[in-house]
């Protein structure tokens, strides 16, 4: 597919969906036949952080009786970053093309991933988006939807990036774009993971595109969010935003914009 004439996108190649977590034994067999019955030739790692419940058992369970199942065991509870980080190499290494988020609590529903691999087809990231028209929170408390709203704002407004949904966690990576990001300097642990991710890629250029999706919260299971998490969150991101406008003040360039043709970019908010 090409980009307004100026970009032109090669074939995706398989998917590797990676399923981060905690103690989840009530959701995984849930999320994983869900993925499986969505997108049949796509691959799933659950990358569990021994979970105390079992859940890393149950993964292997599922792996023993289906080879589109792969399970990454690691020691302890290390946050949502980092497992991420672990699947990430695991997938490049073996080869993938396309590398997918998701949660395993069904708040992103697998139904939604053809969407949003369709939309990859011409762009190197597409976030599944609770903010742009069309797309929608089922089951949230108003506090927790003001959060997440004010949240992704901040971001939006403290780093400049044109991106409506950004502490969202359901997206599709092009292997490339992952490649491209310098993950190997990524320290964030809760959602500001995310935000770092949707930074970077607008940083280097990359076409970063929004598709609305219904995040439904979870019914089974405990939320693993935190105090700590939310203030993780709001350091980073003030710390991002006041380095980059003082690199700017100072008339250095910030990084933004450089690296790749930032032609190619596209927030889609
Ligand atoms: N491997 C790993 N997975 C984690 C960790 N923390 C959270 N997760 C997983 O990351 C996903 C998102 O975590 P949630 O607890 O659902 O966070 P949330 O969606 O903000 O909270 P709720 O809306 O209450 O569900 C889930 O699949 C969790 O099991 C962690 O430290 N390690
Ligand atoms: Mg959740």
């Amino acid at each position: 597919m090409s980009d307004g004439g100026q970009r032109t996108y090669g074939p995706l190649g398989t998917a590797l969906v990676i399923i981060p977590t905690y103690n989840e034994a009530e959701n995984i067999g849930l999320i994983v036949g869900r993925v499986r019955a969505a997108v049949p030739e796509a691959h799933i790692l659950v990358a569990d952080d021994n979970s105390p419940d079992g859940t890393g058992k149950l993964a292997d369970e599922l792996a023993a009786g289906d080879d589109h199942v792969h399970v990454l065991h690691r020691k302890g509870k290390e946050g949502l970053g980092a497992a991420y980080l672990a699947g990430f190499v695991w997938g490049l290494d073996e080869g993938y093309g396309v590398i997918v988020e998701m949660d395993a609590d069904g708040s992103h529903q697998p139904e939604e991933l053809p969407r949003l691999l369709t939309a990859l087809a011409g762009a190197d990231l597409v976030l599944g988006s609770r903010w742009v028209p069309g797309g929608r929170v089922v089951n949230w408390p108003k506090t927790r939807e003001f959060l997440s709203r004010g949240g992704s704002t901040y971001s939006r407004l403290m780093l400049d990036v044109p991106i409506r949904d950004v502490t969202g966690g359901y997206r599709a990576f092009r292997r490339e774009t992952l490649e491209g990001l310098g993950l190997e300097e990524v320290a964030s642990a809760g959602y500001c993971f995310q935000v770092d991710l949707a930074r970077r890629a607008v940083k280097k250029g990359f076409r970063v595109v929004e598709v609305p999706i219904t995040f439904v919260e979870r019914e089974f299971g405990d939320s693993k969010m935190s105090k700590d998490i939310v203030v993780e969150a709001l350091w980073r991101v003030t710390q991002w935003g006041l380095k980059a406008q003082a690199a700017k003040l100072l008339g250095k360039d910030s990084g933004k914009d450089s690296g790749k043709d930032s032609g190619k970019r596209d927030g889609g908010a």
